[in-house]
């Protein structure tokens, strides 16, 4: 992979932050955006803004060719079987609730169980937590190893007939690890249950293949992989989203409206209430055509490279706390430290004068932070346009700061 002429793509990273140039290390929590997705949204704005599914004129048709072909685009990227299967909403938060709402309200009652794990960002614990208030459910978690990964014995033994719902992470934004979601989908089927996945921090970065997973909810936002904010997908097995109810009523979702009842359009529509995330979801397109050409096993295996070399090199530091997998190849491309002695706010401030953006805090997942015994981390997330050189500014700001810390303190 040509890293340098990757980065030429991306205009942002061509600046300078507090007098140094930009290291971006913050992917995790929104990845910057290449010309091709810019340049779609600015067509799309600049030559054929239009609502979609209505219009008969010119503009609207070509806005609703680009709409729905972006949903072709996302169906071939994760390998669903028909488009009626991709649901546009507003990032992996919307898609998760979506699921638990009109899914678990429906399916989920008193005496079930629902099971997630202790790594669970905030957006895969919270809708389960009030999905288990409403119905007298009971939330169960799957413990973690030392090592932060799961093991099958531990699913097994947390799954049970009374299952109804396990929902799980593919790979951790804090942890970086990467979970056997393949195998866990077939222990919750063998009990009877439905197996969501929050896929955030795994579509950007690797090939997702929903029906070798054979998941039944696959879930991911498309501004952590090249595409604007405001657009995600919920993917779902056809014969689940056939039986499940609207979330949002009004305008597009309808078939027939008459004074006390009405109807709902076919799948996918049925979920997508009110003017859609048009330019959105045209971004994301543009997002997987760029993601694709230069290829989901080039990017995994230069964030694999990547995120070895930052293993080997930061756990030189003096003083360094490393989280998750010690193994780079049982962990994705970022890695979440802290340095003795210092807060992480620190951490992430000091490396700020040296123009490196890095993300501080408790990344939406207090359950696992406090599994950790902290209360905060730094984290540093790679994507297809960091280099080596990168991670060797960051370690070398990473010295620096523990060296200033040391001598203040
Ligand atoms: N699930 C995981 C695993 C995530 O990492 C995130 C966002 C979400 C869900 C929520 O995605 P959204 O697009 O709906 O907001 N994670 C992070 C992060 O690690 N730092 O900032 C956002």
């Amino acid at each position: 992979m040509d890293v340098k002429a990757i980065r030429e793509l991306f205009p942002i990273l061509n600046q300078e932050v507090n007098g140094h140039p930009l290291v971006y290390l913050d992917s995790a929590a929104t990845s910057q955006k290449p010309l091709p997705v810019i340049e779609a949204l600015d067509e799309y704005y600049r030559q054929y803004n239009s609502n979609v599914h209505r219009g008969v004129h010119t503009l609207g048709t070509k806005a609703t060719d680009g709409y729905e072909g972006a949903r072709e685009k996302v169906r071939k990227f994760i390998n669903a079987s028909s488009t009626e299967e991709i649901i546009f909403t507003r990032g992996t938060t919307t898609s998760i609730n979506t699921v638990a709402v009109s899914y678990g309200r429906a399916n989920v009652h008193e005496g079930d169980e629902i099971v997630i794990t202790y790594m669970e960002h905030h957006s895969n614990i919270i809708p389960w937590q009030q999905l288990a208030k409403q119905t007298g459910a009971t939330l169960k978690y799957i413990p973690l190893q030392e090592d932060g990964t799961i093991s099958l014995d531990d699913v097994r033994n947390t799954v049970t007939p009374k299952t109804k719902i396990v929902s799980m992470m593919h790979v951790s934004n804090v942890l970086g690890t990467i979970n056997p979601i393949k195998e866990v989908t077939k222990i919750a089927h063998e009990n009877g249950a439905i197996m969501v996945v929050d896929g955030a921090q795994s579509t950007p970065h690797m090939k997702v293949d929903v029906q070798d997973l054979d998941c039944d909810f696959y879930t991911f936002s498309g501004h952590k992989m090249c595409a604007p904010t405001g657009i995600g997908i919920l993917y779902g097995k056809k014969h689940l989203l056939e039986q499940m109810e609207p979330v949002e009523f009004g305008g597009e979702m309808i078939d027939f409206v008459g004074l006390y009842e009405s109807t709902w359009k076919e799948l996918p529509w049925k979920f997508e209430g009110g003017t859609p995330i048009i330019a959105g979801a045209i971004g994301l397109g543009a997002a997987i055509d760029f993601l694709e050409e230069i290829g989901l096993e080039a990017i995994k295996e230069h964030e694999h490279r990547l995120a070895a070399y930052a293993l080997e090199k930061m756990s030189t530091i003096d003083g360094i706390t490393i989280y998750g997998p010690k193994e780079a190849d049982k962990r994705a491309g970022l890695v979440t430290f802290n340095i003795a002695d210092v807060h992480p706010h620190d951490v992430a401030t000091v490396l700020d004068t040296e123009g490196i953006a890095v993300r501080a805090g408790h990344h939406c997942a207090q359950p696992l932070m406090k599994w950790l015994n902290v209360s905060a981390t730094a984290r540093a997330s790679f994507y297809l346009y960091n280099s080596e050189e990168d991670i060797d500014k960051l370690v070398e700001a990473l010295i620096k700061t523990k060296e200033y810390f040391s001598d203040v303190f």
